[in-house]
């Protein structure tokens, strides 16, 4: 028996091992973040489950109603959402949170509060819930600006300043795709072990794609450059081969995709929807910061995603991300139009 080889093969880099040796880089760290994550990891945990055994459970389309027990039954985006509040308030390292399920921000009990605060959508993608297509959770995470009482204009800071962003796709398997500023890492869930293992180090996303990722149902509603870019995707005037469409509709699948392929996934704005679809604080701007710490761009049309300042907590912009040289195109097209 090769004991080196097992030793090798067991010596595996968790998530709370990654997150602990980024740790050692800032001294003057107190473990904060790395608490924060790990309840943001277990709140993972327990949603992937949850959406795994959805079928069985009879967890879908069901809220309102009440199982053989007589307890009421509740729909998977509602159970996620109360997952991850208790998750990250029973932390107590968080001041604010913002969740796409809540009209209203929640600021934590004084008792159990901490200097983060958590904007997120608990589970995106949930028209895709019932035909069992990936989704997934997306998280940002921002330091309390100054002072010890959380404000609102604490959550409505620009993407720039985000410290980390992540998301888990809950798919064919489960992957947690997470950024603290240095690069972007992808670990999937050892169902066995119940750990995220470390792999997919460093990921970098090609400088330039084959692939665009839209609905093109909208196509009749958008404005001149989105047009324009949709069609040289598809009728190249350079010699360039015709890029593929791919479009799952689930936001965390999309970008997963483009980001390990490259590409481009653009949600524009349009006449019925001038500020697009997608949500600033907790679906473009963390997407955004992992394109662009995996080396790619985020646009919105009009300027660089991570500059925008969200007004509310429920914004939207349009946006376009992917690779380097694809959104640069994009960007080229608005600079044309914006000289006419
Ligand atoms: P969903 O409506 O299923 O919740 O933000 C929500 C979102 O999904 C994204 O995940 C997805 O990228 C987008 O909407 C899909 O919108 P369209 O159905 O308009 O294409």
């Amino acid at each position: 028996m090769d004991h080196a080889a097992d030793a090798h093969r067991t010596d595996l880099m968790t998530i709370t091992r990654h997150v602990l040796n980024e740790q050692t880089k800032h001294p003057e760290s107190r473990g904060d973040f790395t608490i924060l994550l790990s309840h943001i990891v277990l709140g993972c945990k327990f949603v992937c489950s949850a959406v795994n055994k959805a079928g069985l459970a009879k967890l879908i389309g069901l809220a309102g109603e009440t199982n053989v027990q007589g307890e009421e039954q509740k729909k998977l985006d509602v159970l996620s959402n109360e997952v991850f509040i208790n998750a990250l308030v029973s932390s107590g390292r968080t001041c604010i949170l913002v969740s796409e399920e809540d009209e209203e921000a929640t600021f934590v009990e004084p008792s159990k509060r901490g200097k983060y605060c958590v904007v997120f959508d608990p589970l995106d993608g949930s028209s895709n819930i019932d035909c069992g297509v990936s989704i997934g959770t997306i998280f940002g995470i921002y330091l309390i600006k100054d002072g010890d009482e959380p404000k609102l204009e604490d959550v409505l800071q620009p993407g720039k300043n985000m410290l980390a962003a992540g998301y888990c796709m809950y798919g064919s398997s489960c992957t947690f795709v997470l950024s603290t500023g240095g690069g972007v890492n992808g670990f999937t869930l050892d169902p066995s072990l119940g750990e995220f293992i470390l792999t997919h180090p460093d990921i970098k996303i090609p400088k330039k794609g084959k692939i665009y990722s839209v609905n093109e149902g909208n196509a009749k509603n958008w404005d001149g450059p989105t047009a324009k870019y949709v069609e040289k995707c598809k009728f190249p005037t350079d010699g360039s081969a015709s890029k593929s469409l791919r479009y799952i509709g689930s936001m965390v699948a999309d970008v997963h995709r483009t980001l390990l392929y490259g590409g481009v996934f653009l949600y524009p704005a349009d006449k019925k929807s001038p500020n697009g679809k997608l949500r600033v604080l907790y679906e473009v701007f963390p997407m955004s910061f992992l394109m662009e710490q995996a080396g790619g761009q985020a646009f919105t049309g009009k300027q660089r995603a991570l500059d925008l300042v969200p007004e509310k907590i429920h914004d939207r912009s349009p946006i376009f991300l992917g690779s380097y040289d694809d959104v640069e195109e994009i960007k080229a097209l608005y600079a044309a139009e914006e000289q006419k």
